[in-house]
């Protein structure tokens, strides 16, 4: 309650019992749930499941489930409902606006167990997962038989595809492959009454009414627990390149993005966008020597993926000589094999732990008309400096003002990494982003998705209509109001 003033806890939700905490260990065995702390799993801690990435937000479960299968979790929910015990699905829990840990002493329903690949088919190219399979396991599994999932990011180690999808990432190849609402072909759903919702088709089309898999495709686990995916994955590129590149200003860097977007077309898989300020972050932190020599005030990251290594190749260099002799880039590198490849993008991928280093971060993942994305980072650091807060000393609380993020997808992730986190670089910042925002028609929410920190701001870029017709929604799929309370919904 200090840390959310404006929120009560919801005093229809039950506390938690005893008896409450026998029936989940009788329906889910020894080992399966962490209670208080101390349980039947004797290493059990929930101060991992309390707690966010970024450790902003605490919640103060008391109980953590973990169930094995879809008619575990079908019953636990049931169960869940008919006593009015609030819950909180849980993947990888590296989301980035609070959404997956409680808020009070929510239930804490854990996807981790169910982690099997249920099916592939090598020519089709669909994929049947749990829920809880880690992303980087089932790139894995896909690269020994050729294929990609559509979908990378740089959490890829520790998210789930059920979290991926009920976030709707987007991540670093969202320009080649697409969003999750076309390349997700069905969905294995537990809705809160414990009904099972089962459309894990691998079908490529199917108009046969509503889409209702795409509710919970973005839905932030509000409406039910995605349990199956069936996925489309494309053919893994034999031949994949990476260039790094340094610019002089945000005009060169558009100038460059339409530059590849006409010369590399087909094959352009990623086009990235760090500035000079998260790079030397990067440096700061990693102590890692840098791509290009000297300071530039921006640099992108592209990468081509095709079938023709040398086609690919000479493609991009003839784009790389083309940008730098018209001066729109001013220096770049290409990397000759597979470990030059991940460090070029470790300065890409490793900007978000970075940027966590020194204590707090406010992030601001949005989607805006790419020719005014960077003027919001301009503005914003303008903004802090004038009011005294950023600096090197530790009466300063903001230590850097960052903008990075997916240029070809118009998404910038604005980030304003801080000593600790403080009310008054808070007050600063909300809601003069959002309204910024707004006024240019962009979103407060790219792919991140809205929690708990957007949740009073979706009026910025949602109409009253709209809302309602949210609210309509989850009081259909959730009467009893017990998926992810108090979260944006
Ligand atoms: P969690 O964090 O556990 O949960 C996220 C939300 O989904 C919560 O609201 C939770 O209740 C709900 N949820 C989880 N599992 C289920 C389920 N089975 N059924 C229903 N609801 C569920 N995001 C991007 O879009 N693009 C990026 O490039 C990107 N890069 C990142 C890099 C780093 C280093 C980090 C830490 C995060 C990044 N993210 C990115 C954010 C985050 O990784 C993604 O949102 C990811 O998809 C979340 O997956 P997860 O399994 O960790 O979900
Ligand atoms: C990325 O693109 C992620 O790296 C995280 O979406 C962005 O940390 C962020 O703000
Ligand atoms: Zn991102």
């Amino acid at each position: 309650s200090e840390k959310y003033p404006n929120m009560k806890r919801d005093t229809r939700f039950s506390q938690l019992n005893s008896r409450h905490v026998q029936y989940f260990k009788d329906l889910l065995g020894g080992g399966s749930a962490v209670i208080d702390g101390v349980s039947v799993d004797a290493s059990a801690d929930l101060e991992p499941f309390n707690s966010d990435w970024m450790r902003k937000y605490k919640g103060h479960t008391k109980l953590v489930i973990k169930p094995a299968s879809t008619e575990e979790i079908s019953q636990a929910l049931k169960y869940c409902n008919d006593n009015m015990l609030a819950v909180v699905p849980q993947g990888g829990n590296t989301g980035l606006v609070g959404g997956s840990v409680p808020v009070y002493d929510e239930i804490v329903l854990s996807t981790s167990r169910i982690n099997t690949i249920r099916s592939f088919d090598p020519v089709a190219g669909t994929l049947v997962v749990d829920a809880g399979c880690i992303l980087e396991s089932v790139d894995q599994f896909l690269a020994d038989k050729g294929y990609i999932f559509p979908l990378d990011l740089g959490a890829k180690g520790s998210c789930q595809i059920g979290g991926n999808v009920a976030t709707n990432a987007g991540g670093l190849r969202l320009l080649r492959y697409g969003s999750l609402h076309g390349n997700v072909l069905g969905l294995e759903v537990v809705l809160p009454d414990g009904t099972i919702m089962d459309d894990l088709t691998t079908l490529r089309k199917n108009n046969t009414g509503y889409d209702l898999k795409q509710l919970f495709i973005g839905g932030e686990g509000t409406l039910g627990i995605i349990t199956g995916v069936s996925i489309l994955c494309p053919q893994r590129s034999q031949a994949v390149n990476v260039a790094f590149f340094a610019l002089e200003s945000f005009e060169k860097v558009q100038h460059a993005y339409r530059e590849a977007k006409q010369q590399l077309s087909e094959i352009l898989s990623a086009f990235e966008l760090m500035d000079g300020r998260s790079q030397d972050l990067v440096h700061n932190v990693t102590n890692k020597k840098r791509p290009l020599e000297g300071d530039h005030p921006f640099y992108c990251l592209i990468e081509t993926s095709g079938s023709n290594a040398e086609h690919d190749k000479e493609k991009l260099h003839q784009f790389l000589e083309h940008v730098m002799s018209e001066e729109i880039v001013s220096d770049g590198t290409l990397a000759d094999n597979a470990s030059q490849m991940q460090s070029l993008w470790s300065w890409r991928e490793g900007i978000t732990e970075c940027l966590g280093h020194w204590g707090g971060v406010y992030k601001y993942d949005v989607s805006i008309p790419l020719s005014d994305l960077y003027e919001l980072v301009e503005d914003t650091r303008a903004r802090l400096s004038s009011a005294g807060l950023v600096g090197d000393t530790n009466e300063h609380p903001v230590v850097a003002v960052v903008g990075y993020g997916h240029m070809g997808d118009s998404n910038l992730h604005l980030n304003v990494a801080t000593r600790r986190f403080d009310k008054a670089v808070e007050e600063k910042l909300e809601p003069f982003v959002y309204e910024w925002i707004a006024k240019r028609n962009g979103s407060i929410s790219a792919e991140h998705g809205l929690g708990l920190q957007k949740k009073p701001y979706i009026g910025y870029s949602r109409s009253e209509t709209m809302i309602r017709l949210m609210k309509q929604i989850k009081e259909l799929f959730d009467p009893r109001g017990i998926m992810n309370p108090y979260k944006y919904i």
